[in-house]
């Protein structure tokens, strides 16, 4: 009988001591100390894709994902300089972040239900909705994806590529031949030497490797978009604050897009009376302190990289080679899904 009623009152000390540990120890805390002990950022980024991460002819990395992470060590530093950037290929880019080697990874990765339930990763957010999609040569007579049956196609091992192609091909009863291969550049080569017919990736990835081809205007991307990509940043799980962090940063890039907030504005900012200006760039409320960082932490990642649409048309919209039209990607005000919750 004793044993029954000395229980619950077990339980309830293992209980309280479980709660006390867990705030005792934030282990929601390390990434954020960790990196500003460091005085760097560790940002996994892809090997070479234009618009999105490559390197520029002075050797300084630039492009979508690249200022995503530029804004997160300006948010922490006040500097957007303060980044290592680590090229990794689709293979390798999970462990990478698995394993510490990298802080955030912004390197046109897919958010799917798996990467989240079975690699102990979490995406902070959409930073491009993209698509997947074909490219082939236009002498090639084919004008829709249903009249791919039996073509070789180059894909990416690693990848929802290489998932979405088999799917769709045996969804319309297509046979298909595929060439995986280990990295982007392989694959455009592959296609380059025709090894394969077709290539498939990313649209926004189709419209940069395309422009390394020699004749880019005699190769054509098809109208069919087979999946949803939306990509995005992604940290590890079981840290509350570094997650937090990365996902308010990139959502403070649209909002200051959605409030008219610029780089080159962004001063004019500071002293606006507009309450949703006020809490963006943290002349009012405390956010960048609840996040562990400067209140002004959003106004530093403005003024350093710009808002969402400054860094959606410089890297791949009307201002670079890509030209990829805002689509999906504009704000929702403007008939895009682009979309953050408030700071407030
Ligand atoms: N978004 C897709 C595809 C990402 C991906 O790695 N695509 C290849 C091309 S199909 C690529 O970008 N490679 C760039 C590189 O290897 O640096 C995913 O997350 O699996």
């Amino acid at each position: 009988m004793s044993g029954f009623k000395k229980r619950p009152v077990f339980l309830s000390i293992i209980v309280l001591l479980s709660l006390f540990l867990a705030s005792s120890h934030p282990a929601r805390a390390q990434t954020l100390k960790a990196v500003m002990e460091r005085g760097t950022l560790n940002c996994g980024v892809g090997q070479g894709l234009l618009g999105f991460s490559s390197m520029d002819d002075k050797n300084v990395w630039t492009g979508l994902d690249v200022d995503i992470c530029r804004a997160v060590a300006a948010a922490i530093f006040g500097d957007p300089a303060k980044v290592t950037f680590t090229p990794l290929d689709a293979a390798t880019r999970f462990s990478a972040l698995q394993s510490n080697k990298v802080d955030v990874l912004s390197r046109n990765s897919t958010w799917t239900m798996s990467r989240e339930s079975s690699l102990g990763l979490m995406f902070a957010g959409v930073a491009y909705y993209d698509g997947q999609g074909f490219l082939l040569r236009r002498d090639a007579g084919v004008d829709t994806a249903l009249q791919l049956g039996g073509k070789t196609v180059c894909t990416q091992t690693g990848t929802t590529t290489e998932l979405n192609l088999a799917d769709y091909f045996s969804a319309n009863d297509m046979p298909l031949k595929v060439l995986a291969l280990g990295t982007a550049e392989e694959s455009l080569k592959a296609y380059d030497d025709r090894k394969c017919d077709v290539l498939t990736s990313d649209v926004s990835q189709l419209y940069a490797e395309r422009l390394k081809l020699s004749a880019p205007d005699s190769h054509i991307i098809l109208p069919e978009v087979i999946s949803k990509e939306p990509l995005g940043p992604a940290v590890r799980q079981g840290d509350d604050q570094w997650f937090n962090l990365v996902k308010w940063t990139l959502y403070s890039l649209i909002n200051a897009e959605e409030l008219g907030v610029k780089s080159t504005t962004i001063d004019d900012a500071v002293k606006s009376p507009n309450p949703n200006i006020k809490r963006l760039v943290g002349t009012e409320g405390e956010f960048g302190a609840q996040l562990g960082v400067a209140n002004d932490w959003a106004a530093r990642a403005v003024r350093a990289v710009g808002n969402y649409g400054e860094i959606y048309e410089r890297n791949v919209g009307t201002q670079s080679k890509l030209s990829i039209p805002r689509g999906l990607n504009a704000l929702w005000t403007q008939g895009g899904i682009q979309y953050a919750p408030p700071v407030r």
